[in-house]
Formats: structure tokens, sequence, C-alpha cells
């Protein structure tokens, strides 16, 4: 096939790969609907995918991944920069000249007897200021599938891009699915990432965490803007005016929940509504007027299946109905849909597990789907898709909220004294791990601004730049920042809160305290709200004023456990640590003595 573009950067890259790679066919990757047609097709009969019941599920998928590639793989996930420093002491490092030589020897002829399928993308609206071009070079349907709905392919974006080098390589090969010779490395300053024998989600979507977040992160760095994991939501209000706020919650913490809340009752009558403009990554610069502006770089959503069904997120649910593929969900053979624990109270008799094998939802005391399955969703699906998710300008950020799964010690919300106070309250966030990456589960860790898995770069310096882009705000324009935790729960392991569309009690109060309608009790931690001010309207019956009280409350004997953590922490960043930081510990420290 010829190529879409005359691009003497990208024909010279793409040359070297094929020479390594050495596959037996090419695939540009035009963006046309033929196209993907043909690809599902070509799925469905090597039984890489399974076409559902096209009346209930019209052009949706199911894949299952190998089961030893299920989540992201953090320990063995790499940033290549010069230096170790470069890097930081969170992320693993590697040489780049010593990982190049071994990425490739582990790629070479990795594509003989397959395919290899170009794809150009962007991330972000084709033409926005705020937008980055790619282009993944992979040897998976799957991939290409998922990237059609994730990002923006095809044909406009070469357009988009013409005679500039400025865009990502990123070379993917399944090689063996082999989990020793797994590696997603990062070469920042050569704008390229390298993933090897992985097909599962973020490792292989190469637009998504790799470039989105890590690549992304460091141009931000040197170019005075900010990669983020954060959610954009707008909140409307009677009047219809939207404010939008920018939520950083580590994976499965509840970024696509909040996202797309469906409001309480009383607030749906009074007249208020939600608009998602994006569930996972935010790219966030200043505008003209002073204020920060943010946009969503994706074009879809690779959301976490169990959980989700019509009352905890009918909005994610109903974006999953068409145009969809489900990776390592239950297979229900009754109909040839889909299950996940937590959809219904009615699991399949007859039925595959995500690994494939005979399941009995009834009688099977073994979870059906993993608990990291997705569903890869186009956003224009999602019933509260924002009006403004196109526009290349992005929307105006009135405040950045910071949170975590924390059993204890986090009030439910508060607010930060100022910007600095704000910086210091994100980088010391910790949450309890969750499914998204292999390893521990409810393992409480430290992980800033949600960013642990995903800064390219070294994180104190992520700190300072977060610091410097506020010192470059009028205070009266910078979003204000504030943490939350959904998570709380009492002694026998019942959450407190009862969250999902009730979270926008919280940010009701947030949106409140930006506009400066609603006083707050200044706490040794922050600004706390007074328990009047959460309106509980609606549900009495589900959380009573003292548990509100209480999970208000500053426990000054945790806190102080608390500031030893962070002092551990922030021990490991020596010198760089910003002295802002050092200040606000010594502040909290002094506070809660
Ligand atoms: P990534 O896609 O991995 O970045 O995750 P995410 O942050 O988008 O998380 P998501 O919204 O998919 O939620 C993950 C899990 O958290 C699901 O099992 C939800 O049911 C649960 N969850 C989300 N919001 C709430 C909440 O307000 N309260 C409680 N208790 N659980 C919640
Ligand atoms: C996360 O883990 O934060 C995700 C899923 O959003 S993945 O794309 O696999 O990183
Ligand atoms: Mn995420």
């Amino acid at each position: 096939m010829s190529s879409l573009t005359t691009n003497k950067t990208v024909l010279k890259w793409l040359d070297e790969m094929f020479e390594l790679v050495k596959p037996d066919k090419i695939v540009w990757i035009d963006g046309s609907k033929e196209q993907i047609e043909e690809f599902r097709e070509e799925a469905c009969s090597t039984g890489e995918m399974f076409r559902l019941n096209q009346e209930l599920l019209p052009d949706c998928y199911l894949h299952r991944t190998a089961v030893n590639d299920v989540a992201r793989v953090e320990h063995r996930t790499f940033i290549c920069a010069p230096t170790k420093e470069q890097a930081g002491p969170s992320n693993n490092w590697m040489a780049p000249d010593e990982a190049y030589r071994m990425l490739y020897d582990i790629a070479r002829d990795g594509y003989k007897g397959r395919t290899a399928y170009v794809i150009p993308y962007s991330m972000g609206p084709v033409g926005s200021p705020f937008s980055k071009i790619g282009i993944e070079l992979t040897d998976s349907i799957y991939v290409v599938l998922n990237m059609c709905i994730m990002t923006r392919v095809g044909t406009p974006v070469l357009r988009a891009l013409g005679d500039k080098d400025d865009w990502v390589r990123g070379l993917h090969c399944k090689c063996q699915i082999d989990e020793e010779k797994r590696y997603i490395c990062h070469f920042p300053q050569d704008n390229t990432i390298i993933s090897v024998n992985s097909g599962y989600g973020g490792n292989v979507l190469l637009g998504k965490k790799c470039f989105a977040l890590r690549i992304a992160s460091y141009q931000g760095y040197m170019e005075g803007w900010q990669a983020e994991h954060m959610l954009i939501l707008g909140i409307e209000n009677p009047k219809g005016e939207v404010k939008y706020i920018c939520a950083a919650f580590p994976s499965a913490c509840g970024k696509t929940n909040l996202a797309m809340l469906i409001p309480p009752e009383g607030y749906r009558e009074k007249g208020y509504r939600v608009w998602c403009v994006g569930d996972d990554i935010a790219w966030i610069r200043k505008g003209e007027d002073g204020r920060l502006y943010a946009i969503n770089p994706e074009n879809g959503f690779f959301g976490v299946a169990p959980g989700t069904n019509e009352k905890s997120n009918y909005n994610a649910l109903a974006s999953t109905k068409e145009g969809t593929i489900f990776t390592n969900v239950v297979h229900n053979l009754e109909n040839n849909t889909v299950w996940w624990e937590g959809l219904d109270k009615n699991p399949p008799e007859n039925a595959l597990d995500w690994k494939g094998n005979p399941w009995n939802g009834k009688t099977s005391d073994v979870v059906g789907a993993n608990p990291n399955s997705r569903f890869t969703s186009p956003a224009v699906n999602c019933p509260c898709i924002s009006s403004q998710f196109e526009n290349p300008q992005g929307v105006p950020i009135s405040a950045f909220v910071f949170g975590g799964r924390r059993a204890k010690l986090a009030p439910l919300v508060y607010q930060s004294r100022d910007w600095k106070h704000g910086v210091f309250i994100g980088s010391v966030m910790a949450s309890e791990t969750t499914a998204a990456a292999t390893g521990a589960l409810g393992v409480v860790r430290r992980d800033p601004m949600a960013m642990l898995p995903f800064c390219g770069y070294n994180m104190a310096d992520y700190f300072r730049h977060w610091i410097d882009i506020g010192k470059e705000l009028d205070p009266m324009k910078a979003p204000k920042v504030f943490n939350v935790n959904w998570f709380r729960k009492d002694d026998e392991g019942h959450f407190l809160w009862p969250g999902f569309g009730d979270n926008l009690r919280v940010l009701d109060w947030i949106i409140s305290r930006c506009e400066g309608r609603v006083g707050a009790r200044e706490t040794e931690i922050g600004y706390v709200p007074y328990a009047k001010d959460i309106n509980l309207e609606g549900i009495e019956d589900k959380i009573s004023k003292e548990t509100l009280e209480e999970i208000l409350l500053v426990d000054k004997t945790l806190w102080r456990e608390e500031a030893k953590g962070i002092q551990e922490f922030y021990a490991k960043f020596g010198e760089k640590l910003p002295e802002e930081l050092k200040q606000e510990l010594d502040i909290l420290k002094e506070n809660i003595k």
C-alpha cells in the first residue's frame, strides 16, 4: 500500500522501523468506515475478536487479552532520559542507548508473517492549538480498532502535520506477549515510545498514557503547559451558567464516574446538569484572558467495566451500547452479549469468563470479568457529552480537585489556603492501589496528582512546574484547589459517603467556594465545610448528619502520622524538592503539633 504522506521525517522513521521488524505487509490507517469494517471482519475471522449481538449491541466486539497481560505494568515501564536524575526517583530509568539496543533486539523481525499498521493520530481536535500528532506502528488489529475510537485518526491528521517533524514516534510489537520481555519505554527527549510484548490497553494504545501523559508532561514542562491525569466536567446551574472542574484521581478511583455523573433528583428538578468533557486526561494552558483552559486530548473512553451499571453510571453504560470494544469481560452466550460484576443482579448461567473458560454466574465462586476489564467507547455516544468537547480552545477551569481512596484520614472535602498550598495537597496525595496496574491491591501509596505512574520527568521538577504555573496566574483568575475523598469507611469496612451522583453535593460546595458564596471552617489542613453547607436533601436516610460531621473532622493524631509519611516521601527528592513545598510541610507540622 502506498504511503499517505510525503513527510520525509515520517517516511524515514518508518523505513528504519520496517527494516527492523520486517513486516509482510504494510497498511496505512486512513480513518474510513470501510477500512474499519475490513479490520473488524479480519479480526473476527482470526478469533482475535468476537462480534456481539448486532441488534442489542450494534458494532460492538469482545476481545480477550492474554491471561498474563491484563493491566499496566508499572515495574516494566521506563523513562529513558539521558540521565537518571532527569527521570527522577519515582520512575524506572534506563540509559537511552542501552534501552534502544535492548528493545530493537526484542523487536527485530517481530512483524515477520504479520502486517504493519501505520496509525497517524491526533491527540486533541485536529488543528487545535493544544493538539499534538503521533504515529503508532503496530502489529495488532485490536490496537488499530481501539485507537480509531480513542483518538482522531487518518488522512486529516497527516494533512495537519504537513512536512513538520513535530510528532511522536510510537513502535508497538506484540512479539510473544512474553511477560519477562515486556517493556514500555519512553524517550521524552526523542519524542519516542517503544512498547513490546503486551497487547493490553494502557501499555499499547500509545496515544493514551504513554503519549498524552508521559511524553506530553515533559513537552508541557518544556513549553509551559500541563498534561494531567484529570477528568474535565462542566456543571450547569439553573441559570444556564456552566463552570468547569478538572479532577485528578488515581486509576480506578472514580474519574469516569464523576465525569458523567447524573445529578441527584433534587438538583435535576432545580435544573442542574453535568456535562462531560473528558474522563481521564486533560491538557491545560493559559488562555489570552489569563485563565487556565483545558482540552481532553482523547476521542473516546477506556473505562473500567466492573461496577458500571444503570444506577452507578448510566451515561457510561449508555456509551457502551454501540461501536464499543469490550476487553476481558464475561461473554454471555445466552444472547451473545456481555456481562461483568456489578452490571446487574442477574449473571448469565451459560457464559465464558474473561479467560474464555465456561462460567456459570449463578454457581461460580470466582469472578467472571477481570477486575480491570474495560470498554472502549466513542465519546460521542455519551448522552452528557459537553457541547464544548470539540472546542479547539478548550474550557475555562474554575477548580482543580485532587482525591484518592483513603479509608481513614482525608475528610470528604477541603480547600487549600492558596495555590502553593494546593500544589502541596496534590503533591502529597495518597491512595489505596487498585487493579488498574499489576501488583498488590489496597496498599496506601503516595501518588502525587495521580501522576506517579505517568510523569515523564523528575517529579520534583514537575512540582516546580506546578508552582511556576501558579506564579504566572492572577490569583483572582487561578483555579481554586480542593481535595476530596469519597472512600472513607467505618470500622466494618462500609463506605460512609454514598458517592456517585451524590458527589455533586460536594462539587456544589466547591463551586460555591469558587464564587465566594459560602463560608468555611479554617482548620489545620485547610478550609473544611460546615456540615450545614453540604446539601443532604433527599439522602437523609443514606447518611446522617453525625456521619457527615465525622467525615469532615480533622483527626490531629492521624495527621501527625501522615506528616511523617509525607516527610519520608519528600526525602526521596533530596535537594530538588521545591523550597515552597518544604515550607508547606513545616506549616502542616506546626498546625498539628
Ligand atoms: P481509570 O480509567 O483507571 O483511570 O479509572 P477512573 O478513575 O476513571 O475510575 P472509575 O470511574 O472507572 O471508577 C473505578 C471504580 O471506583 C469503580 O468500581 C467504581 O464503582 C468506583 N467508584 C467510582 N466513584 C465512586 C464513589 O463515589 N464511591 C464509591 N464507593 N466508589 C466509586
Ligand atoms: C489507568 O490505569 O489510569 C487507565 C487505564 O486509565 S490504562 O489506559 O490502561 O492506563
Ligand atoms: Mn486513567
